[in-house]
């Protein structure tokens, strides 16, 4: 570690030290003023600092403008603690063949909304405030199992008795109506809200969230609300790991700098908007993003050929025994076997689905490429998170195509199956689960008997996870019990024949 007097620390007064270290740096915030608040995002974790901070950063490098980010920090005091010292400015670094580091400055400031409520709703109703971006992860949506407000969240009916616009909101869906309701009885421009999330119909469901949030407020401002705002559909993705010391000294040993919180990802980055965001936006077109109308069959071909393997080799993998992508990508038997369900019940449920300028197969492949990047280490425990949240969007969807249009379902069950089967290694480890329905997923491996009907059946009562069309499902919950046995030598003793 290199001593401290030759580390500068990142922040607005050292830029140009920094510049003439031959460090790309932003420009946007060399000349002049820094560019004032235009956009507000809502879930300041890696991703979006890999993603839409980047792209509104490369906007900026080539065409400026006031699209600062004003960030907010619905609960943790994290991010806020380790940029707001730092101005807001970070290190992201690009691993791949090469690595490329970059200083981002979109950022103007993280606020927190448990400490800077009033500043938070004044941001998101200033008239400057023209976006608002969203990674709130698939529960910060609200939505219940059918894709609708979910009226049974005690958060959600909390900021609806508020009226929205009385207190403190809970949910990032209750801090957004309350600024709209500002905007609304001021006369102001409503707000074009873009959800950046891996939700199917990401947009739409945002937006019936919004509106059925409003209908419980106030109908004046529901029919408002209907006739002004714009939630576009998106897909987003670039692999992006969790920050780890291991980024934070190769930042510090390359670039002599001093950042609280670098973040790293693949160099593979890609953004598709639905083309409805009004004027004024950044220049987002002029650095790659893909603005269309068919935003759908890009997001299905995403969740499908990327989160769905994601998720499959994230559950098998841990129950193997693996800790990264780059580590399952290794072992030629479970590659196989991803392969196999992408060829055979994945590619297939996508045929009608897919853009014309997409080639799917092909697609596949570079994404499988990209599991294999070595400068990439992505933990599997990671990608297992919230799998309550992120199956009914990445494998059940493809489920019920798939049982709809009678095609297999064995090798989809297998990744449902090795779900379940982690959540009990989790209980018989007594390790954290990281999920929102922990405390009942818990209680469930609790009650498992190694039985496949008993334990399926189990599972299957999950009402947030599982609509009635499936869990009642005579040839799922057939494929499920196979699947079920066959996988569950990986629990009892880490046998790996399961792939014969
Ligand atoms: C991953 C995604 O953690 C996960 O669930 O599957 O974060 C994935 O890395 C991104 O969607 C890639 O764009």
């Amino acid at each position: 570690m290199k001593t401290k007097q030759l580390i500068t620390p990142l922040e607005q007064n050292s830029l140009a030290e920094i510049a003439n270290k031959g460090i790309v740096v932003p420009n946007y915030r060399l000349e002049g003023l820094p560019p004032k608040t235009g956009i507000v995002h809502i879930g300041p974790g890696a991703f979006f600092r890999a993603h839409q901070s980047w792209y509104t950063h490369m906007a900026m490098q080539l065409s400026g403008g006031d699209w600062g980010i004003t960030c907010v920090s619905m609960r943790s005091t994290g991010v806020a603690d380790a940029l707001t010292s730092q101005n807001g400015l970070y290190c992201l670094a690009e691993l791949d063949k090469t690595t490329k580091y970059e200083i981002i400055g979109s950022i103007n400031e993280v606020l927190v909304a448990g400490k800077q409520y009033e500043q938070i709703i004044a941001r998101l109703s200033d008239v400057n405030t023209k976006i608002v971006t969203l990674t709130i992860t698939e529960k910060g949506y609200c939505l219940n199992s059918l894709g609708k407000l979910d009226m049974d969240n005690p958060d959600v009916l909390a900021d609806i008795d508020s009226k929205g616009s009385q207190s403190r909101q809970n949910t990032a869906i209750g801090l957004l109506s309350h600024a709209l309701i500002n905007r609304w009885q001021a006369g102001k421009a409503c707000l074009c809200i873009i959800s950046c999330d891996n939700v199917t119909d990401n947009g739409h469901k945002l937006r019936t969230a919004l509106i059925a949030f409003a209908q419980n407020v106030n109908n004046e401002y529901a029919d408002w609300l209907n006739e002004n705002l714009v939630c576009p559909c998106t897909m987003v993705d670039s692999i992006t790991p969790a920050t780890d010391d291991a980024l934070r000294e190769a930042v510090s040993d390359a670039l002599n700098i001093q950042d609280n919180w670098p973040i790293k990802r693949e160099s593979f980055v890609q953004w598709v908007i639905e083309d409805i965001v009004p004027d004024p936006k950044p220049s987002w077109e002029k650095v790659g993003v893909i603005f269309t109308n068919d935003v759908n069959g890009f997001e299905m071909a995403k969740l499908r050929l990327l989160n769905c393997p994601h998720s499959s080799l994230a559950y098998i993998g841990t129950l193997m025994g693996i800790e990264t992508v780059f580590d399952a990508m290794q072992h030629d038997k479970l590659v196989g076997f991803v392969q196999d369900l992408i060829d055979h019940e994945i590619l297939p449920s996508l045929a009608e689905h897919t853009p014309k300028e997409l080639d799917a197969k092909s697609y596949s492949n570079d994404i499988l490429d990209r599991f294999r990047n070595p400068s990439i280490r992505h933990l599997l425990s990671q990608i297992a998170w919230d799998g309550s949240q992120k199956l009914p969007m990445r494998i059940l969807p493809i489920i019920k195509q798939n049982l709809s249009e009678n095609r297999s379902v064995l090798r989809l069950s297998k990744s449902l199956a090795a779900w379940m089967l982690f959540v009990r290694l989790r209980h018989q480890q007594k390790q954290e689960l990281v999920d929102p329905l922990h405390e009942k997923l818990l209680s469930i491996a609790a009650l498992c008997n190694n039985d496949p009907k008993h334990d399926i059946a189990l599972f299957l009562s999950i009402a947030d996870v599982f609509t009635p069309d499936l869990s009642k499902n005579d040839e799922f919950i057939k494929s499920l019990h196979l699947a079920y046995s066959c996988l569950l030598p990986l629990l009892q003793n880490n046998n790996h024949e399961w792939f014969a």
